[in-house]
């Protein structure tokens, strides 16, 4: 069982790691299929792939087409999982307006927030990537979301998480509605200076954190 185990969540790493965007579906579904705990999934193979790729970009061993396939490879086994995650909710545990900062095109991580508050009985309004703060406060008013979440993953886009709770402000919406971000150069030291309610650093801890801010 150890080695099935293990060799169920090596194939998905070197699957999503090497871009094989045919084969990930079927091999995702048989692994769940099989019993392998979604989380277990994502925390085991998808994420440690989606580390080793970039590492690779990093070093120059590998490039934007590579993480582009990753990424895709990425998607489409979270697709798979998503209904695995918790199928069971019916209750709306609350409402949250969330996307990517304009300017940047990361969603990956993003899309695992996602994933996650659905699967904890959030009702989720993505709003995509490169979204700009206008978007982000008219769909907040639209939906009367209790939470606003801004991700990025580039230091160049990172600034724009204050442009938008400024927008937040200047719309008068400020305080009826909590803002998280999160991504990966974002801290709790940034998230206290542009003045958000919190930071979080992975999707488990995302869930957490919306919940306790809104008290469930
Ligand atoms: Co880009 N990229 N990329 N990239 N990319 C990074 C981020 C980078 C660190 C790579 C590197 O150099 N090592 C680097 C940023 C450097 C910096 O700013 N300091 C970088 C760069 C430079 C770029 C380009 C500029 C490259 C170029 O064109 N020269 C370009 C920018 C495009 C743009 O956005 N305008 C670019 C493009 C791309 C692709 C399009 C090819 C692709 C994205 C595809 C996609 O997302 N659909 C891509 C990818 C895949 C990456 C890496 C390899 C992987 C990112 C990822 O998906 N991680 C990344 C390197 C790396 O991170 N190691 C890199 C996995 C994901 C699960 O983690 O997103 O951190 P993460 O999300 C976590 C937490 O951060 C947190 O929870 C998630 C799950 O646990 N979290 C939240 C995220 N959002 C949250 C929100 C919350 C709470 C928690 O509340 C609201």
């Amino acid at each position: 069982m150890k080695e099935l185990l293990e060799n169920g969540l090596s194939n998905l790493y070197q699957t999503v790691l090497n871009g094989k965007i045919k084969d990930v579906k079927d091999l995702t579904l048989s692994l769940l299929e099989g019993n392998f705990e979604p989380q277990q999934l994502i925390d085991n193979a998808l994420i440690p792939a989606m580390g080793e790729i970039g590492a690779r970009f990093e070093s120059g061993k590998a490039f934007i087409p590579n993480m582009l396939l990753s990424a895709k490879a990425m998607k489409i086994a979270l697709e798979e999982i998503k209904p695995y995650l918790n199928p069971e909710k019916t209750v709306s545990t609350g409402k949250v307006v969330i996307g990517t900062v304009k300017g940047d095109l990361h969603d990956i991580g993003k899309n695992l927030v996602v994933a996650m508050m659905e699967g904890a009985g959030f009702e989720v309004i993505n709003l995509g990537v490169d979204v700009p703060e206008d978007k982000f406060v008219n769909a907040v008013i639209e939906h009367n979301a209790d939470i606003l979440g801004l991700s990025a993953l580039l230091t160049t886009t990172m600034t724009q998480m204050e442009t938008v709770i400024n927008a937040c402000e200047r719309a008068g919406i400020r305080k009826k509605v909590k803002i998280m971000v999160g991504g990966a150069p974002i801290s709790e030291s940034f998230s206290k200076k542009i003045g958000a309610d919190a930071f979080t650093g992975n999707a488990n801890a995302a869930v957490l954190t919306a919940k306790r801010l809104i008290g469930k």
